[in-house]
């Protein structure tokens, strides 16, 4: 897979090269491209944004830049197989970000996450591209950030832990809350490890006891009373 990152801020990705992503670059499943913005500004103060059309508060993101760094971006593509890619936009209109976002994206070759800031870009931009690529606007969250660089980070670690082979443990993938295969998506319940004991607190005794049959129950109604506590939106009763 092809990630390209655009922003005005290109350091805020690099936590990107660490960890779990680092070593699917590392591996060459990832190739990453961090694109500075104001690198398509012809300016002598680089100017990406300017005042809003109809008024109103804060600054918007010209349209110019981007359209060049997308251009760009699109132009040299020297990725074989890498096909169409998604320009995915984060911001707080966007459709919800989920687990089934996360794994379409990861069955896609080639994504282009454009991180805005100030108001957000002008809208014009992803009318033009929309007649050419998949253009997705998405939310991660009901709250409001200042840029969608922290957004970026999520999508991406989210997105690339779902390729094949890039998780240690595949079948950790699958279990997780939220998995797209398990219906209703239900919690993960509490996990445990040695010591046994831990300033006098005790494992459940169930998951000591060898009972399989048992230990998956225990589980289970643990899940269900976390997933009615704590999201009763995903509840099923
Ligand atoms: C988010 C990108 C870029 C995503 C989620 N746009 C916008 C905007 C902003 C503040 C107030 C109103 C609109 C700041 N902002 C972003 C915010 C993503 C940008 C600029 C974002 N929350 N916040 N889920």
């Amino acid at each position: 897979m092809r990630i390209d990152v655009i922003t005005i801020f290109p350091q805020y990705l690099e936590p990107l090269s660490l960890s779990l992503v680092g070593k699917a670059i590392g591996r060459g499943e990832v190739e990453l491209h961090i694109h500075d913005l104001r690198d398509y500004t012809h300016d002598r103060h680089r100017t990406v944004d300017d005042t809003p059309f109809g008024g109103g508060p804060g600054m918007v993101m010209k349209a110019q830049p981007w359209g060049e760094a997308i251009d760009e971006i699109l132009g040299s593509v020297q990725t074989p197989g890498a096909g169409s890619p998604v320009l995915v936009v984060p911001t707080p209109s966007g459709v919800p970000f989920d687990q089934k976002t996360a794994a379409s994206f990861a069955e896609s070759q080639w994504l282009i996450i454009a991180c805005g800031r100030y108001e957000g870009i002008d809208s014009r931009v992803f009318e033009y591209y929309g007649q050419q690529i998949d253009v997705l606007e998405v939310s991660i969250g009901d709250y409001v950030l200042a840029g969608g660089e922290a957004a970026a980070l999520v999508i991406a670690e989210a997105t690339i832990r779902l390729i094949p082979g890039v998780l240690g443990n595949v079948e950790s993938a699958v279990d997780d809350s939220f998995a797209p295969d398990r219906e209703g998506g239900a919690l993960e319940g509490p996990v445990f490890t040695k010591p046994q004991s831990w300033r006098g607190l005790e494992v459940p005794d169930v998951l000591l006891s060898g009972d399989h049959g048992a230990i998956a129950k225990w589980r289970a109604d643990e899940s269900i009373r976390r997933t009615s506590q704590r999201r009763p939106d995903l509840s099923s009763s």
